[in-house]
């Protein structure tokens, strides 16, 4: 049995995206990232980044005590080495696969959640940041396009790679791109929204609490934190 720690976002869906296609059993743990629920001890004891997704498995292969993880490209590593699957097997193909969830990882997401933090929710409406982070976006997806060129998914066949990559392009309009732009991601964004898995992962995050339109107080919880905590 595996908890996930999860809140609906972006890097949340991420992990259930893989534990509904793998078919694992799991328990959801709610991290209300809104109320601060990041910040409780028995939560940064297993993620000391106070971010969801964070997993324990208590199961893990070769017995033993549970194993916790932080870091949700790590997690969808562990999990696909665990269960054999969604990643390349041999030496090529899984450097792809680990190549491309990467990127995803220190380009796709922190460069869109920049994005999001810029057009959506920072208390002044910077156009430097803005044009940054929707010009860097515009870039990604263009690399993603190009990259989706004549294949299925990001790596050939449905990988942690695109898992990682696919909630991140769900808010294309909020991040100021059409897809119509980028037809392979388009092709490629449709092919993974009508998944069974996809559509069971999005429905489980939404009986959690969905997209709820952020507060002020969640602004302050979210957006005030330095090294001595919340400002
Ligand atoms: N690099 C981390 C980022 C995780 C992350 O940013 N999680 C956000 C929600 S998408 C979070 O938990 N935020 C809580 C906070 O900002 O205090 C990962 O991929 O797991």
């Amino acid at each position: 049995m595996i908890d996930l720690h999860y809140w609906p976002t972006p890097n949340g869906h991420k992990i259930t995206l893989f534990l509904e296609e793998a078919g694992v059993e799991y328990r959801i743990v709610p991290v209300h990232i809104g109320a601060g629920e990041q910040f409780q001890p028995d939560f940064l004891r297993i993620a000391p980044n106070n971010r969801m997704p964070a997993i324990v498995d208590h199961e893990p292969v070769g017995g033993g005590e549970s194993i916790s993880i932080f870091e949700s490209g790590a997690i969808l590593l562990y999990l696909a080495d665990k269960y054999g699957q969604f990643i390349g097997t041999d030496l090529r193909a899984r450097t792809e696969t680990v190549q491309w969830l990467m990127w995803q990882m220190g380009g796709l997401g922190p460069m869109l959640g920049q994005n999001h933090h810029f057009n959506m929710y920072a208390p002044e409406k910077i156009p430097y940041a803005i044009d940054r982070y929707v010009n860097e976006t515009n870039r990604l997806y263009g690399v993603l396009d190009r990259r989706l060129e004549g294949r299925d998914f990001i790596t050939g066949s449905y990988s942690i790679a695109d898992m990682a990559s696919y909630p991140w392009i769900v808010p294309y309009e909020r991040q100021g791109q059409k897809l119509e732009d980028f037809p392979n991601v388009q092709r490629w964004f449709e092919a993974i929204r009508a998944r069974p898995a996809t559509v069971t992962a999005y429905a489980k995050g939404a009986e959690i609490g969905g997209q709820k339109l952020m507060t002020e107080e969640a602004k302050k919880i979210l957006f005030g934190q330095t090294a001595k905590g919340l400002g």
